[in-house]
């Protein structure tokens, strides 16, 4: 069996399905860093509840960092190197994320990994993403990174048809997924959020994915 040498807690890796790896509790090296962090991203770069091109206002609240962030409007979906809220550029990348990013991408077996995007989440109590795809980025080669914090989620993960059957699986702080090769284009979700507080993190839960998106 391999581990994962990241937390205290030696604890296994996980694979759940073909490409998709979970490190579970690996996050918890971001615990120290992680509130100045968000404090320094969110002055620059708010928090908000973006509109989709359906016209409907996201529950989930996003900001972004890294060269290029991801952002919803009434026209679609896009990567933007700039927030369409301030005009000026995202957040630079902060350095403890793009270590772990890249250590995670590693230890799952996607050397490499050097990600230009990192969308931040942030659930409240009620917010919750339905079932999609992550297709905006340039090549589906690159893995996607995904780090949860604070308040435990149930994320739902299905196949690569929409009306496949989906499994559940409990996202606790810290735990990180890596989806690569054939789970890159799963579709996936996130239940409502349960009311709770989280010693670290508060009322909330918040999840990084971090992304080659050009
Ligand atoms: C499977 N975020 O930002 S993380 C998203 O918890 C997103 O906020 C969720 O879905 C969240 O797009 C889920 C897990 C995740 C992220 C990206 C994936 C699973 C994925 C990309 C492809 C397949
Ligand atoms: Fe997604």
């Amino acid at each position: 069996m391999q581990f994962s040498l990241f937390n205290d807690r030696v604890t296994p890796k996980r694979v759940l399905v073909e490409g998709a790896v979970v490190l579970p509790g690996a996050g918890q090296v971001l615990d120290s860093p992680i509130m100045a962090i968000l404090d320094d991203v969110q002055t620059t770069a708010p928090f908000r509840n973006m509109i989709t091109p359906g016209g409907h206002r996201m529950s989930v609240g996003m900001t972004n960092c890294g060269s290029f962030g991801w952002v919803a409007d009434k026209s679609g979906y896009r990567y933007c190197p700039t927030d369409p809220t301030t005009g000026q550029p995202w957040p630079v990348m902060p350095e403890p994320f793009q270590r772990l990013a890249h250590s995670a991408a590693h230890a799952a077996g996607y050397p490499g990994f050097a990600p230009d995007s990192c969308l931040i989440n942030r659930y409240l109590p009620g917010a919750k993403l339905s079932l999609h795809q992550d297709k905006d980025e340039a090549d589906y080669r690159h893995p996607i990174v995904s780090v949860s914090l604070g308040l435990p989620a149930t994320f739902l993960f299905g196949g690569l048809d929409r009306k496949d059957p989906t499994q559940k699986i409990p996202l606790r702080h810290g735990d990180i997924v890596v989806w690569g090769g054939a789970s890159r284009l799963s579709f996936h979700g996130v239940r409502a959020l349960k009311q709770g507080t989280h010693a670290l993190m508060g009322t909330q839960r918040i999840n990084l994915t971090f992304r080659k998106a050009v």
